[in-house]
This record gives C-alpha cells, structure tokens and sequence, in this order.
C-alpha cells in the first residue's frame, strides 16, 4: 500500500494552470465519491443503474434484472469499499477493472474511487498480453473480472495472471467462482471506510491509450479534470434527472464513460442502462422499454443501427440524441440518423487523454454532418500545426495539438514517451490531422500517428509487428490500416520472411493462429497479411507505410469487402 494516493509517475498540472482553471470554475473541488453521495441525499430513490442481465455468465443461464437506486448504489459502494479495504486495496493501489456492461462495474468502480485506489480500466476484449501488461507495469494490487461473458472464461486468465504477478493481492470475480478466487459476492461487509478522503487533485483512475507505440500506455485522470469534462459534456448534451443513457459501447471506455456517457449521466442524476450487446435486437427493445433519451456508437454500429431501423417498424421515439464518435463518421451516414432515427446526431471526436470535442445540439445541420465537432472548453487551447510545429491558417489541414482542463500532462510513468507526446510547453500532441474551420469546428482528415482506426477501435502497429517478429518465418512485418466499407479500416499486415522460409511460407491462418496464440485481444489480429519480397522505402531509407496503404488500398477497393 502506497501512502500517497497520488502515485509516482503523475505529471501534475503546473501550478499557474491548476490556479487559473480552479478561478475560472472549472476544477470545482469535487469528488467522485462525494458525487455520488450528494446524488444520492438529493435523489435517493431515483434509479441510477438499470441491468437487465444477460452480459456475462454461462450461456442459457437467465438473465437478472437490477434496478439500483442512487441510495442503493451509494450504499453499495461504501460496503464494497469496506470490503476491498479489509482485503488490503489501500488509497494509491492500482486495481485492473475488466468487467462487462453490468451494474457491479459501478459498485466497484465507485469504491475504488471512495477508497482512493485506482481503477486501471482495461476492455472485455482484452486478453492475457494486454491484462498481464497492466498488471506488471502497475503493480497491481488486484484484478477484478466477470466469470464468463461473451463466451470466454475470464477465470482461466485471472488464474494466469495472478501466478505471474506476486503483486497481486486480490482477485475478484463478479459470479461464480469454484473457490480459486474470491467471489465478489462475498467481499461487501459493513467495516470501517478509507480513513481519509482522496483530494480532488489527486490521480482518480487510469484510463488506456489507444496507442501507437509497442504496448498501451496508461493516462492519469484526476477527479478534478475528469468531473470538469463531464460537467461540460452534461451541459452541451443538455442531460438533465430526466436522461435515461443507453450504454452500448464497452463501459470502462471513454466515450461511452465520459462524453457524457455513464458517469456524466449520474452526474446529472439521470438513468444508466446496460447494454449487454450493442446489436440493434437487444438495444432496440431497451429503448422502447426503458425510455432511453441518448447514447452513444461508434460509427460502425451507428451503420447497423440505422440499416435496422429502416427495415423494420421499431419504439425508438423517446430517442433525442445519437452520440457518433471514436472515429470518422462520414457525412453520407451521418445525414441519414435525423430522418432515419427521428433524432439529433451529435459527433463526438475525443481522447482519453483529455480533449473532447462535439457538435452543438443547435448547429446548423451542414456542420452537424461534415464536422467533428468543438471543444467543450473555452481554455481548450487547440493548435493546427505543421511538421515543424508552426501554426497554420484555418482552412489547412495540419497535426492537432492540444492543451487545457482536462487534457493530461503526461502519461503514467513515462518519460521517454511523454518527451515525443508533449511538447514543451504542455500540449499534448494527439497524432490527429485536422482542418479547422472559422468557427472553431474541427474536421478530421486523417493521421499521423503509426495506428489503424478498426471502427473505433485502436490498434498500434508497432504492437502487432512485435508479435509477428516473434515468429521464427518472420524477418520484418509493417503493419497498415486497408479501406473498409464497414470498419471503415481494417488491419493488413505486410511480412518479409526469412530466406529459408521463402520456399514454404507459412499460411496467412498461421500466422493469425500464431498472433492470436500469444494473447492478444481478437481486434488486433491482422485482418490481412501480404508477403512480399521488400519494403518499399522512404527517401531516408525508412519503410514507407503509405506506399503499402497506397497498394492494398488499390488490390483491395473498399467496396469489395
Ligand atoms: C475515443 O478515444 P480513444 O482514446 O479511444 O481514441 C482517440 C482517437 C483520436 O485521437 C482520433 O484519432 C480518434 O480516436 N477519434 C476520431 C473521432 N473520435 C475519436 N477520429 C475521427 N472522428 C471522430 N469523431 O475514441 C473517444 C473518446 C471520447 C469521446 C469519443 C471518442
């Protein structure tokens, strides 16, 4: 147990900053534990959480209602986080969070925060070398998961993980467990809480990069900067005690936590409902069900959502607002949502690592289709820049770079990364290329950062090229994104192999079989493997990426797939 709750590693606001956003009333000392609390006195009967089962535990078994209110959450929270403190989770630990759509991802996520230890919030579709990645480079004190969801046994991994990490003081599984780990069930108790508070400065949970370097790297996010980016999201989402929040996308992600998402939904003393699918024949039915007023897709889903809708007579009328965002959304789709949906569309173009921007509810509907939105924040400082950091004119497409309230310093416990991810004075450079218009709006064009875009889904190329190295057929891999009509892009890994294995090169499933085998999570698998002789090569001799995007653009037209 560390006795700081700020960990080590944390590259803090400096101060003239922290003054200025404190004095303009954005960072307004608040908490998230104490969020929940003052939620709970004003409105403790209204439901915070709805439910409706079905996203984990064994196929056929029948799925669980639950409906809590705020009193219950709140309630909840501090027993969870009784519990978790009489098992040794002290303020500073890190606790890896992997849990799917279902309510005890808030109970233990609320805790965490009241006991001022840091979730770690990796994704359901993560696997052996992303969790032990986690668990080592955080020294985790605990690993909390589902028993099954999505047909996979999470069990099994934690089992794994634990013999591979001394560190790890606790593994929690939500559901069923034989008796290798504690049941989550079994930890709430009615014990003593933290004996302080965490300050609302202090590091409140670390969110993932969607990364382009070898493994994720890990964003501090304090209570402060955090609740800061969800007043606003509340406000320019216009949520109010009556919004009742569909969350589709995986739950501990950004988007569907923040903007305004789950957590910006209680804030708001709104309605969180569970997803436990994102398909339109589960979320359709809920809509109708419940109410749901907003929520939020990646553009792929938004495709399936709106081709669902036009083929068949559905209840979506309390539906408001679509959030579209985590990756382009082209015009065309994004001009059928009002017609098609009966609602406003909202693009949404942010990062974990801080700046979110949106389209406003009132926008004219040209920029509502064509851009990806404004800032949340009048201090958002946001800059179009050329490749040697010199700021261009609206109009022209440059490298965005960012810095403000709720836009990180620094990643987690790393500096040499932080050195080419920040400059100088602090803006974090986000690897997007981006044209602003007069009014501020930004329309993303592109990017510069070495990472494929599979839907919203983020998948560093460098990552997979270490994998497919690892193989003995293997001498060199680049790994580029392809046009998809669908995902919009998908992953084609390019392989030289080594001279004896060109007679008999391994099959393309080989090799998928072979990067999937070392635990990785089923996105970043290559979609398409190409083997060729030679790179081509940049005037400096480097392999140059966009000749071979260029080529499997042309061999494989978007509209084949
Ligand atoms: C969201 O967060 P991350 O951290 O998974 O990914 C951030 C990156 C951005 O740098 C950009 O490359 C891409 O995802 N992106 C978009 C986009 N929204 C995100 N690219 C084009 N159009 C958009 N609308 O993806 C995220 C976080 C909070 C809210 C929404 C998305």
């Amino acid at each position: 147990m560390q006795d700081r709750a700020v960990p080590d590693g944390f590259t803090p606001y400096p101060a003239e900053f922290a003054e200025r956003y404190r004095a303009a009333g954005y960072w307004r000392g608040e908490t998230f534990g104490r969020m929940l609390r003052e939620r709970a006195a004003a409105h403790g009967e209204r439901i915070a959480v709805v439910d409706p089962g079905g996203a984990s535990g064994p196929p056929g078994r029948e799925p669980r209602e639950r409906r809590w209110t705020y009193a219950e959450l709140d309630r909840r929270a501090d027993r969870m986080a009784a519990g978790l403190l009489a098992r040794g989770i002290g303020p500073g630990d890190r606790v890896v969070v992997q849990l799917p759509n279902t309510a005890e991802f808030f109970e233990v996520v609320f805790a965490l925060f009241r006991i001022g230890a840091l979730p770690v919030f990796a994704l359901p579709a993560h696997r052996h070398a992303e969790i032990g990645h986690f668990c080592a480079f955080t020294g985790a004190a605990g690993y909390i998961v589902a028993d099954l969801a999505g047909g996979y046994d999470y069990r099994e991994l934690a089992s794994r993980v634990r013999a591979e990490n001394p560190a790890l003081r606790l593994i929690a599984v939500a559901g069923d467990d034989p008796g290798e780990h504690v049941r989550l069930a079994d930890i709430p108790c009615d014990g003593p809480g933290p004996e302080r508070e965490p300050e609302p400065g202090d590091v409140a949970f670390l969110q993932l990069s969607g990364g382009s370097t070898g493994v994720p790297k890990l964003i501090p996010r304090t209570h402060d900067d955090y609740i800061y980016s969800l007043r606003g999201s509340v406000e320019l989402c216009a949520l109010d005690e009556h919004a009742v929040y569909l969350c589709v996308l995986p739950a501990a992600h950004n988007f569907p936590l923040s903007s305004p998402g789950s957590l910006g939904t209680l804030y708001a003393g709104g309605r969180v409902v569970l997803c436990p699918q994102p398909g339109p024949e589960t979320a359709f039915p809920l809509i109708g069900r419940e109410g749901v007023t907003v929520t939020g897709l990646v553009p792929p889903l938004a495709l399936l959502w709106l081709d669902a809708a036009e083929r068949g007579p559905h209840r979506l009328d309390t539906l408001r607002v679509l959030l579209v965002g985590g990756a382009k959304f082209s015009a065309e789709a994004a001009r059928r949502v009002r017609p098609v949906l009966g609602c406003t569309l909202q693009q949404v173009f942010g990062m974990a690592e801080g700046l979110v921007n949106y389209t406003r509810l009132d926008d004219p509907e040209e920029l509502i289709t064509t851009t990806q939105g404004r800032p949340i924040s009048p201090d958002d400082e946001v800059r179009v820049v050329d490749d040697h950091d010199r700021d261009l004119p609206d109009g022209t497409t440059g490298h965005l770079l960012t810095r403000g309230p709720y836009t990180i310093r620094g990643y987690w416990n790393a500096p040499a990364h932080n050195a080419n991810s920040f400059t100088a004075d602090g803006f974090y450079r986000t690897g997007d290329l981006v044209r602003r218009l007069p009014s501020g709006h930004l329309v993303v064009e592109g990017r510069a950062k070495d990472q494929i875009n599979r839907g919203g889904e983020k998948v560093a190329a460098e990552e997979i090229e270490n994998h497919l190295l690892a193989h003995p057929a293997v001498h060199d891999a680049a790994v580029v994104s392809m046009p998809d009509p669908y995902l919009g892009e998908r992953t084609c890994a390019y392989v030289v192999l080594r001279a004896e294995h060109r007679e008999q090169p391994p099959k393309t499933v080989e090799l998928k079989r072979f990067v999937r085998g070392r635990g990785l999570a089923e996105y970043k698998v290559p979609d398409r493997v190409e083997f060729v002789e030679a790179f081509p090569a940049t005037g400096i001799g480097k392999v140059s990426k966009k000749d071979l995007r260029a080529a499997i653009a042309a061999a494989v037209p978007a509209t084949t797939h």
